[in-house]
């Protein structure tokens, strides 16, 4: 299985200039930065380190995943955010479990010894709302082994598997938009625990309550469209 690592970023130099030497290039066996659009150095970074970056002409997440696919050569994509959320050494532990056959390997930072960043804090909202959403995904489409952290972007998708499920939600809806598409199609999810750090560089990230509604319409949308995505043609 040939793996291909996906760096995501957007005026993200704070945390790529910290990161970037932990990242195990020889884990995978392509590697290239997807940008939506940095202007704040990240892009002269990724030249400067021999990275290709492909940059979007359209901003989000999602699209990122998209051109992703798109440029990628490998059997599977490994997504990595070079914010400090991740753990950049396990980028190692996906590719076992994608040999074994698995369509989508996932960091849980949700339980089994897993880590979120709110876990220090009393109050865990975004935790908190994140489980929610995986709960809801859980009861409505899953009927395998429960699935932990749907959210987390830090995951492996094969690209067979990203041809079936056909993707085209917005921003930060996509990691969870392929799980309840994985859990329609009953395809074969893995998760181990990750660590999930604090963002280095001090501005937000996600807003979170932007973020929350557009899950929200996600999820309703997933049950209005139900399995008719397939009856078109297949994004690749
Ligand atoms: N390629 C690409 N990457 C993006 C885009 N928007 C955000 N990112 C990157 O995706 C990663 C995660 O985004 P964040 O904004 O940190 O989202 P988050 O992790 O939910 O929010 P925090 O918990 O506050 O860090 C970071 O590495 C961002 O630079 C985009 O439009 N295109
Ligand atoms: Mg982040």
């Amino acid at each position: 299985m040939k793996t291909t690592l996906v760096i995501l970023t957007y005026n993200e130099i704070v945390g790529l200039k910290e990161t970037f030497s932990g990242i195990p290039m020889d884990a995978v066996d392509e590697v290239f930065a997807v940008d939506g659009g940095s202007t704040d150095g990240s892009l002269e970074f990724f030249k400067e380190n021999g990275v290709t970056c492909h940059i979007q002409d359209v901003k989000g997440r999602g699209e990122a995943f998209r051109l992703a696919f798109e440029k990628a050569t490998g059997d599977a994509l490994i997504f990595y955010s070079p914010d400090g959320n991740e753990t950049a050494a396990d980028i190692f532990k996906f590719k076992p479990y994608l040999d074994d056959g698995y369509d989508i390997v996932i960091g849980n930072r949700m339980s089994d010894g897993g880590h979120n960043e709110e876990d220090g804090q009393f109050l865990k909202i975004r935790k908190w709302a994140n489980n929610f959403f995986t709960l809801i995904a859980n009861v409505m489409w899953n009927r395998g082994d429960f699935v932990y952290d749907t959210i987390n972007g830090f995951r492996a998708i094969t690209r067979s598997a990203w041809e079936r499920i056909s993707l085209d939600g917005p921003g930060y809806t996509i990691e969870y938009q392929s799980s309840i598409r994985a859990f329609k199609l009953g395809l074969k999810i893995k998760e181990f625990p990750t660590y999930e750090g604090q963002r280095i560089d001090e501005q937000e990230g996600s807003p979170s309550i932007e973020t929350g509604l557009s899950f929200l319409k996600l999820f309703f949308r997933e049950i209005k469209v139900g399995q008719r995505w397939k009856l078109i043609a297949p994004k690749k």
